[in-house]
C-alpha cells in the first residue's frame, strides 16, 4: 500500500472510534511527549473523549508544555472499559508502555504511531515511517488529513519533539521536510526564541556542579576516538543536581574533536544497574552496541542498561566497541 493510502486508512480507522486512551513509553522525552499532546488536542477538536496516561511524568525542562492533560498511572483509577481504544506514538513495543500495558485488554484496539525501525508493529493499525526524524513528523500527517489548522500550542507541541529529535535540526536525521514542517509550525506564530532557551540552555547552578564533576573524569582510549564518564549515585548528591540533569551531558562529551564514539555511564538509583546512553560521528552505529545489550535506540544515538556494578560496566562496554568497531 502507498504511504498515502496507510495513512487515509490510518485516519478513517481512528474516526470510527470516540473514546481513546493516549500513551508513550517510560522516561518519555520530547518527541513521545509532544507527539502525544499534540494527537490528544487533535482528536479533542475532532469531538473525542480522550486521555493522556504515562508511567511517567514530564521532564522539568519539558514542563512548560501543557502539561494539565498529563496523568501519571500510579495516580489514575482507570476502568478501561470506557476506553476501547488505545493512541500510541513514538513507542516501539508494548513493553515500553511500562505499566500502562497492564491497562489494556484483549479487545482494545491499538493505533501505533511511530518512526522506529524496530517498531512491533503491536497496532491493529500501524502508522510506522522509519524515515521520518520524528514521531511528530507523522502526527502532523494526521492534522494534514483531518485538515485542521493547527493552534499554537499543537504546533509547540510538534516543534519541541522534532527538535529535541534531532538535536535541534542538528543531526544527520534532519531532512529537507523536517525544515519545511519547521517552517509550517514556525508560521502559526510560536515563539521559538524561548522554545529554544527553555529546551537547550536553561541550566540550574546544581546541573552546572555535576557537569563540572564530571568534565574533571572524562577517559579516552583508541588515540581520542572513543570518550567516556561514568557517573556515581553520590555525584548526584554532591553537587545537588537529578538524574534529569544528567540528560545531554553525552552529546557534550561527543563535542570532543577526536571523538568517534562517546558513552555515558550512569549508576542508577538501585545502585545495581547502570545506564549507558551512547552518541557518534560518521558510520559507528551504536545501535548495535545497545541492541547487543538488549537496549536500543537509533544508528548514531541509543541506549542500554547493565546489571553489574559501574567499574564492570566500564569494561563491559570498552571489549564491546573493540569487538565491533575498528578505529582509525
Ligand atoms: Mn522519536
Amino acid at each position: 500500500m502507498k504511504k498515502d493510502d496507510i495513512l487515509e486508512e490510518f485516519f478513517k480507522a481512528l474516526m470510527a472510534h470516540d473514546d481513546f486512551l493516549l500513551s508513550c513509553h517510560i522516561s518519555p522525552e520530547g518527541d513521545a511527549i509532544g507527539s502525544i499532546l499534540a494527537m490528544e488536542s487533535l482528536l479533542r477538536r475532532l469531538g473525542k473523549k480522550t486521555f493522556v496516561v504515562c508511567e511517567d511524568p514530564i521532564p522539568e525542562r519539558l514542563r512548560f508544555l501543557s502539561d494539565q492533560r498529563w496523568h501519571l498511572v500510579k495516580d489514575v483509577n482507570l476502568s478501561l472499559t470506557a476506553f476501547k481504544a488505545l493512541v500510541t506514538a513514538d513507542c516501539p513495543t508494548l513493553d515500553r508502555l511500562g505499566s500502562v500495558k497492564e491497562l489494556l485488554t484483549p479487545d482494545t484496539v491499538i493505533f501505533n504511531i511511530d518512526h522506529h525501525i524496530s517498531n512491533a508493529r503491536f497496532g491493529l493499525h500501524n502508522y510506522i515511517r522509519s524515515d521520518a526524524a520524528a514521531s511528530a513528523e507523522l502526527v502532523l500527517d494526521i492534522f494534514h488529513c483531518a485538515k485542521l489548522p493547527l493552534t499554537k500550542e499543537e504546533a509547540t507541541n510538534l516543534y519541541v519533539a522534532i527538535s529535541t529529535d534531532t538535536g535541534s535540526f542538528k543531526f544527520s536525521n534532519t531532512t529537507i521536510h523536517c525544515h519545511r514542517i519547521a517552517a509550517e509550525l514556525i508560521g502559526t506564530g510560536i515563539d521559538i526564541e524561548k522554545i529554544n532557551d527553555q529546551i537547550y540552555s536553561t541550566f540550574s547552578l546544581n546541573k552546572m556542579n555535576l557537569y563540572s564533576r564530571l568534565l574533571g573524569r572524562v577517559k579516552t582510549s583508541a588515540k581520542g576516538r572513543i570518550a567516556w564518564v561514568g557517573m556515581e549515585r553520590r555525584d548526584l548528591k554532591h553537587s545537588g543536581a537529578t538524574y534529569e540533569d544528567t540528560e545531554g551531558f553525552i552529546d557534550f562529551l561527543k563535542c570532543l574533536k577526536e571523538v568517534r564514539v562517546a558513552f555515558f555511564m550512569s549508576e542508577m538509583p538501585d545502585g545495581k544497574r547502570v545506564k549507558i546512553s551512547f552518541r557518534s560521528r560518521g558510520a559507528y552505529d551504536v545501535n548495535k552496541i545497545a541492541t547487543y545489550f538488549q537496549g536500543g535506540g537509533h544508528k548514531k544515538a541509543s541506549s542500554c542498561i547493565l546489571r553489574v556494578p559501574l567499574k564492570k560496566a566500564e569494561k563491559i562496554v570498552l571489549d564491546r566497541l573493540r569487538k565491533e568497531f575498528v578505529f582509525p
